[in-house]
């Protein structure tokens, strides 16, 4: 019955069916033209390393069981994984880097688009990171936390600011003792990049021990991304707004922000707000409509309410609503074709970004220090676009689903403060005491064309609130279980257990809402799972435990990027379980899939769960937590 179904959001199947209509590509038909999809990459056992090869490995069956070379499976697998971990890591690093660098443009006045918006985080960054901020002015403080951060990427001496401060004291003791605390980021990847050149290690453990320690450079640089953004375009605080296909509006002129650095979109929204007069002399009655995809849609969503229209698998379909008048793109997780899309469209599409241009899109180059110019010719792009839109070929769906946002970590320590001002995360971890909630599961983590779109996140997300897991999302989990409803006080009342139904409305209550928190709490983007690491520092320390001990786990059911697999990866180095519902193309080496999934327990404290089933995997990640509850003796 599944098996009949692309996605269960129902604005984008209909969109689905538009475009069969039209005859219009979709991932999935470029997924089933894939089939059969090669046994040897999807298991690791496929090695491109040098020209010698392609070397295909056959560890079960008669063929070779080394490369040319005279690689084994174990080390093939190994760098293959290394390889993907330094990708991710550096796509974290980029937009970490692009916004570090903007603050320390904005503590120059050279960038005049943005300011520091957030001073009290600013000050709070500061001290994370051991800065003096006494008889120091915001633009001072802000040059040094810049230059702090800058520093990371190829430090010296001293250690890695940011790394530091997103690690428990005992995470750090830990990582240190084994040898796998980095010092730098760049200096870390290169490292790794440099062990999977052909010739070079070949000592299997030893490289997954070089993405232990990849894995914890990367978490730095997520943390620094996520603060640094909020110190320039604020913290998020809860926000009301509304989700899937159906935010886009038939009289307004319909401009998707997609990709991943607030840097650009946040302007482009302040041009949109300029320009809208414009828009409406254009004849758009309702002038301009500002909607989110992927990761930039949740940084708009979390901090402005902006509506989420989708996330990463179904970029392409919400052009087939032949109502976009703009993609603008910056970097990562968009799909090149949605150039062919748009051309049976009006759609513009704007690709912003020098280093990240899209084949065949029209390119506006973006730098901050002229970044109004650009967000105002993006707008006016999108403005001429909308005399080129078909009526005859617009269709949107009905029935946008209402979804809160903005659970920063911040705005989570404020509302558990309305109970107990003196000791907010205390009414958290009483609370897990006590088994009121049993545990928390971040769901993290993109889409894939090897699950129906969606359905594994709100499947799992409904039977881990049933057993008063308190779930948490960011990333393309947002999307989904935004569009879903999840993200309701009535998604409470319906799923939630008993015990969590409880402590949810204790806190809603609280909070003014007249009823309960959302089922979910929508932290953010992908980078913002730092935000879900501080509740976890704070809920550790306060139990006097280290992070491997919490009944808190994270899950990737539907991941595919190279940037969810770091991530997945620092959550099992930084102590969780880690659940990915996707089969990992390492199961060629049973030294690496047992390493993964049992060998970094005694290491770590944490370990990935490969469960592609969503109910089996809820019991599983359940599991789990209940041991974890045991071993506290709670
Ligand atoms: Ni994360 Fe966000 Fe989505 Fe996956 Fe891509 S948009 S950063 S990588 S696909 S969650
Ligand atoms: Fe083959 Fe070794 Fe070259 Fe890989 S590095 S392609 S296993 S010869």
């Amino acid at each position: 019955m599944l098996e009949n179904y692309k996605s269960v959001d129902p604005t984008v199947s209909s969109m689905i069916f538009k475009a069969e209509k039209e005859n219009i590509e979709t991932v999935w038909d470029r997924h089933d033209a894939m089939q059969p999809q090669c046994g040897f990459g999807e298991t690791g056992a496929c090695c491109r390393i040098c020209w010698k090869g392609p070397c295909r490995v056959d560890p079960l069956g008669n063929g070779p069981k080394v490369g040319i070379c005279g690689a084994n499976i174990d080390v093939i697998v190994a760098r293959n994984l290394l390889r993907s971990f330094a990708v991710g890591t550096s796509a974290h690093t980029e937009h970490a880097r692009h916004i570090a660098h903007t603050l320390l443009e904005v503590s120059q006045g050279k960038a005049d688009a943005y300011k520091v918006k957030d001073k009290k985080k600013l000050i709070d960054v500061a001290k994370r990171l051991n800065l003096n901020v006494e008889n120091k002015d915001t633009l001072q403080i802000a040059k040094e936390v810049a230059t702090t951060s800058l520093e990371d990427f190829g430090r010296l001496d001293g250690e890695y600011a940011w790394a530091n401060a997103v690690l428990t004291e005992k995470r750090k003791e830990k990582m240190k003792n084994l040898g796998l605390m980095p010092k730098n980021l760049g200096g870390t990847v290169v490292d790794c990049l440099s062990r999977t050149h052909v010739g070079s290690e070949s000592d299997p453990a030893n490289l997954l021990a070089s993405g232990a320690r990849l894995a914890i450079a990367d978490v730095a640089m997520m943390a620094m991304g996520t603060e640094l953004s909020d110190i320039l375009f604020g913290t998020p605080t809860p926000v009301m707004t509304t989700s899937n296909m159906a935010v886009l509006k038939k009289d307004a002129i319909n401009i998707a922000l997609h990709g991943h650095n607030p840097l650009l979109c946040e302007v482009v929204c302040d041009a949109a707000s300029l320009l809208n007069q414009k828009a409406k002399d254009a004849g758009a009655k309702e002038g301009i409509n500002i909607v989110g995809v992927c990761c930039t849609g949740n940084e708009l969503m979390e901090r402005h309410g902006v509506p989420l229209a989708t996330n990463y698998l179904t970029q392409e379909l919400l052009m087939v609503t032949g109502a976009v008048e703009a993609m603008v793109v910056d970097t990562q997780c968009i799909m090149p074709a949605i150039v062919e899309t748009a051309s049976h469209y009006h759609t513009r599409i704007i690709s912003t970004l020098d280093e990240n241009k899209i084949g065949g899109a029209t390119h506006v180059s973006f730098h901050p220090q002229t970044a109004m110019q650009s967000a105002n010719k993006i707008i006016e792009l999108a403005i001429e676009a909308y005399a080129n839109r078909d009526d005859s070929k617009v269709e949107i769906p009905n029935g946008a689903q209402k979804a809160m946002s903005g659970f920063s970590y911040e705005a989570i320590i404020s509302t558990l403060a309305l109970l107990n001002a003196d000791d907010p995360i205390s009414v958290l971890t009483d609370n897990i005491a006590n088994g009121n909630i049993q545990g928390i599961v971040l769901f993290g983590g993109c889409n894939n064309t090897k699950v129906v779109h969606n359905y594994n996140y709100i499947t799992m997300a409904k039977e881990l609130a049933k057993k008063n897991i308190l779930v948490v999302a960011t990333g393309c989990a947002v999307g989904a279980l935004a569009t879903g409803g999840l993200m309701t006080q009535e998604a409470t009342l319906e799923y939630a257990g008993d015990t969590l139904k409880e402590v949810l409305t204790a806190l809603g209550d609280a909070a003014g809402l007249k009823g309960p928190l959302p089922m979910v709490l929508n932290m953010g983007s992908c980078v913002d799972n730092t935000r879900v690491v501080r509740v976890c520092e704070d809920a550790a320390n306060k139990l006097g435990v280290d992070i491997d001990k919490l009944p808190i786990a994270i899950s990737a059911p539907e991941l595919m990027s190279e940037k969810a697999q770091i991530i997945g990866t620092w959550g099992v180095v930084i102590g969780l379980p880690t659940h990915v519902g996707v089969i990992p193309p390492v199961t060629a080496s049973s030294f690496v899939t047992n390493f993964l999934t049992e060998g970094a327990k005694d290491l770590f404290g944490g370990h990935f769960i490969v469960e592609p089933d969503p109910l089996e995997a809820v019991e599983k990640i359940n599991a789990s937590i209940q041991s974890r509850r045991i071993a506290l003796g709670i």
